[in-house]
This record gives structure tokens, C-alpha cells and sequence, in this order.
């Protein structure tokens, strides 16, 4: 009996321990053996052995089940340490993505006016004929308004041809002062060389108390932007026209490929055109309802700044989703 429970407690593997316990348990194994004894005894004797082995019997039962137990758990943490993976280690270097160089742009772009303290404002890409054209002072027979121009859906419902119907929309819903940007696509039925029917834009707005911002301001915060933008570059604004601003201006760069010597990039001007801004024209007011105010804003394109910054020449190799241009980005 002793030297039994002892080899179960030595016992090292569950193969093993299901060898012992047949040698006890078994047709031929201790127990059997035992009760075989039972015929030989008296019948006073009987009772009081029978109890004895029955005793022994669950005594051993627990024995083994709890000595299976162990050496499962033990089997299994022999096997998670043999497949565990090390969480730690480097990988085998794969593709990493890189961000586009006009959503790097833009980036850029958000953080110098968030960094004034403007807001970043967004809204649909399907728009309306009253937030996309009538509350910008866009009449209706506008030129912009032509099917050549803006891609329409069903039901008067367009897509948006420029980022300016958020602005309305935050006007609606806000009240001055307001002084925010809003990034996003926007979409021209246009494709050459130097137009794609899909391309990206900020447009910036600041409103207030009339009186309280002025061209004045409108001029220095483009300058003090465009330096941050290009560097040291000489800035100047021509007399423009838009129908939601007046006056308006259109902003050139000195030309950062020459110096304003002249180039092929600025066809010998010696100036790159880089944005348009005025002071919000009073009907656009108007139509939000806005009284007694006086605001400015602006808008440019982000792909232009993008070949601009990044020397791209050909305006469709950022278009063209060859993983070739992201590599140069990373
Ligand atoms: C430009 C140029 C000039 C502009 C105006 C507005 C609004 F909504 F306030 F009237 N948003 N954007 C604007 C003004 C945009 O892009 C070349």
C-alpha cells in the first residue's frame, strides 16, 4: 500500500500514471486481488475488510485523480511555454504607409491657423444650390453655375465646387466673432493638364464687429502665412474679383524656383499666383442673416501648394496612386 502511494507521487507523466493505475484499478491489479480475498473469510471478517478495501479504494481514487490534475496543468504550461511568442520583438520591416504629400500639405497648412487660434470646420461634400452658390452672391446665371463647371445629382443636389458652403453653414449655426479654416475636396467638371475633376482646398473666414477686422489684417496674417509657407518670399496683392468678396485680391508669391529672376515655372513673371482672399462681400452676409459685421477670407488650392513645395511638375503624379511617389515622402 505504501510503496503504491508512493509511486503515484513519483510518477512523472499521465502515460505513466495510467499504467499505475491499472496495475491498481485493473482486472488483474491490487483491488481485484483484494476482493478475491473476500470468498476466503469468515463472515464476520468479511465486513470489516470489505470496508477497509472499499476505504483504500477511494482513498486511492482521489489520489490519482489529483495527481492527473497536476501533471495536466503542468503539461499545458510546458506547452504554452514552447508556442509563446515574444510580443517584444521586432518584426521583419514591412511596407509602412506615408502620407500623401497634399494631406502633409494640408496638415501643415491646419496647424499654422490653429495655431492663431481659428478653428477647423467641416461639412458635406453634396451640397446645395443655396449653401454651394445663392448665399455666396453667385446669381443665378452666374458663369460658375454652368453645367460646365459643377457636377450636379438628382434633385438639385451637387457636388460641393469649392469648401466656401461650410462657411455658410458655420455662419448659420455660429455667431461672430468667427474665425475658422475649412479643409476638404471639392469637385469641377475639369480635367487637363492642370485641372482635376477632384482637388483639395482650405478656406479660411474670420468675422466680427464691424470695423474690427480689416484688409489691413486680411493682408498681414496671408504675408506672415505665406512665409511660413515658402520662406523668405516677397508677397504682393492684385486687384481681383469674386462674387463673394469685395474688394478682392489675388496673392502672388515672388517666384521661389528663380527669385523672381523669370523661369519656366513662372513663365518668366518672376511671380507665382498662390491664392485669392477679399473682404466678405455684404450679401453674403446678408443671406445668414449676419448684421453690423465685417469679415474677410480666402481660399486656396492644396495641390498647387503641394507642386509648389514639393517640386512636382506634372500635377496627374499625384493622382495616380503610384506608391513610387509616396517612397520619396516617407
Ligand atoms: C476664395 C477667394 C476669396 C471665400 C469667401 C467665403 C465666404 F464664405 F466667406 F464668403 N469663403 N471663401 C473666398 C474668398 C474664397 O477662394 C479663392
Amino acid at each position: 500500500m505504501k510503496a503504491l502511494e508512493k509511486s503515484i507521487q513519483e510518477c512523472g507523466s499521465i502515460k505513466e500514471l495510467e499504467k499505475l493505475r491499472i496495475e491498481v484499478f485493473g482486472k488483474k491489479g491490487y483491488f481485484t486481488a483484494q476482493f478475491a480475498k473476500l470468498k476466503e473469510l469468515k463472515d464476520d471478517e468479511k465486513i470489516a475488510f470489505a470496508a477497509k478495501v472499499n476505504e483504500d479504494k477511494g482513498r486511492f481514487t482521489t489520489l490519482i485523480n489529483s495527481k492527473k490534475e497536476l501533471l495536466e496543468a503542468a503539461e499545458r504550461s510546458e506547452a504554452l511555454k514552447k508556442d509563446a511568442v515574444d510580443v517584444s520583438l521586432y518584426s521583419r520591416l514591412s511596407d509602412a504607409g506615408a502620407l500623401h504629400p497634399v494631406m502633409s500639405t494640408m496638415d501643415k497648412i491646419i496647424e499654422y491657423f490653429m495655431s492663431l487660434n481659428f478653428s477647423v470646420e467641416d461639412g458635406p461634400l453634396i451640397e446645395d444650390d443655396f449653401h454651394n452658390f445663392e448665399a455666396l452672391n453667385l446669381p443665378k446665371f452666374h458663369p460658375a453655375r454652368d453645367m460646365q463647371d459643377t457636377f450636379y445629382c438628382k434633385d438639385g443636389a451637387l457636388l460641393r465646387t469649392h469648401t466656401s458652403p461650410v462657411q455658410v453653414r458655420t455662419m448659420l449655426s455660429q455667431q461672430p466673432p468667427i474665425r475658422m479654416i475649412c479643409p476638404g475636396s471639392v469637385f469641377r467638371r475639369d480635367l487637363d493638364l492642370t485641372h482635376t475633376p477632384m482637388f483639395h482646398q482650405i478656406e479660411g473666414l474670420v468675422v466680427d464687429k464691424k470695423g474690427m477686422v480689416s484688409f489691413a489684417n486680411l493682408k498681414s496674417i496671408l504675408e506672415e502665412f505665406l512665409r511660413y509657407m515658402f520662406g523668405n518670399v516677397d508677397v504682393r496683392f492684385r486687384p481681383s474679383f469674386f462674387p463673394f468678396t469685395e474688394p478682392s485680391a489675388e496673392v502672388d508669391i515672388s517666384c521661389i524656383f528663380c527669385g523672381g529672376s523669370g523661369c519656366k515655372v513662372c513663365k518668366n513673371t518672376g511671380w507665382l499666383e498662390i491664392l485669392g482672399c477679399g473682404e466678405v462681400d455684404p450679401n453674403v452676409f446678408k443671406a445668414v442673416g449676419y448684421k453690423d459685421v465685417s469679415g474677410y477670407a480666402f481660399g486656396l488650392g492644396i495641390e498647387r501648394f503641394t507642386m509648389l513645395l514639393r517640386g512636382v511638375g506634372d500635377l496627374r503624379s499625384l493622382f495616380e496612386g503610384d506608391l513610387r511617389l509616396l517612397e520619396q515622402f516617407k
